[in-house]
């Protein structure tokens, strides 16, 4: 038995299957980790789906930005944009079960010495702290009126992180802190806008993971999200977005021997 941890999957259903077959990926007996983004701007969102939902107990995956837009857009909160490929998704007979078994999924996983989110942890946060934030975001989000927060993230500005925040800015801060972070100030506040490599963010931005000392806490987190970025691992840290969407490989870890495996772009 293994547990594999795959990247940014986004529609790619093509080169995800390529990617689980040369890894003698077994459904009985083997897990998978996914780091979220299982949808969006690549072809087969609806398919990748259907997969995942299928896999129940096998699979753990974390909600991702593109997955929280899809979400978004199926409670008719979020318009689309330009570059959106959900209609199929959206026009499916099974779409409500999909979307509801979506927004059931949590931000953060923590099993072992490991921590899955999607794009990384607040600096300022504990692990404690960011798990207790990830279980308020999915109270919320998978509970009888996931509404209220999904409208709040279509039209709400997450403020800076603070202790005292109110219950509504809170749960702003941790999806964005889990589905977005990729650069932030020394004082934990995000730099929202940047999507390049770490050697072009702007003065005083600098990669969550460096802000951070999950090693000394015996933790590695793996995470996805900052194509950019690319595949980095090191003591307490796992980041393995290639970019497959864009054309890159598509990567697993091993997660008992942290071997790395990847696939070429076949979609
Ligand atoms: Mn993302």
């Amino acid at each position: 038995m293994a547990t594999y941890a795959i990247g940014d999957v986004q529609g790619c259903l093509r080169t995800l299957q390529r990617l689980l077959r040369q890894v003698r990926f077994d459904a009985a007996a083997d897990r998978l980790w996914l780091v979220g983004d299982l949808v969006n701007r690549g072809p087969r969102s609806l398919e990748v789906l259907r997969w995942a939902r299928s896999l129940r107990e096998g699979l753990t995956v974390v909600l991702g930005n593109h997955d929280l837009h899809l979400i978004g857009r199926a409670h008719g909160t979020r318009p689309p944009k330009r570059h959106d490929t959900l209609e199929a998704v959206l026009a499916a007979p099974d779409r409500d079960e999909l979307i509801d078994w979506l927004r059931r999924r949590p931000l953060l996983h923590r099993e072992g010495s490991f921590v899955l989110v999607h794009a990384g942890l607040l600096p300022p946060w504990t692990l404690e702290e960011a798990a207790t934030r990830a279980r308020e975001v999915e109270a919320a989000l998978g509970g009888p009126r996931p509404k209220r927060l999904l409208k709040a993230l279509a039209t709400r500005k997450p403020p800076a992180w603070r202790q005292d925040l109110d219950t509504a800015d809170r749960l702003l801060v941790a999806v964005q802190s889990f589905t977005r972070l990729r650069t932030c100030r020394t004082d934990g506040r995000v730099c929202e806008r940047f999507t390049g490599p770490p050697e072009d963010a702007p003065e005083g931005c600098l990669p969550w993971f460096q802000l951070r000392d999950d090693r000394a806490a015996r933790t590695t987190v793996i995470c996805g999200h900052w194509a950019t970025l690319g595949l980095r691992t090191r003591p307490g840290l796992l980041a393995i977005d290639t970019g497959c969407v864009w054309g890159g490989p598509l990567t697993a870890v091993r997660l008992e021997d942290q071997e790395v495996f990847q696939e070429p772009f076949a979609d």
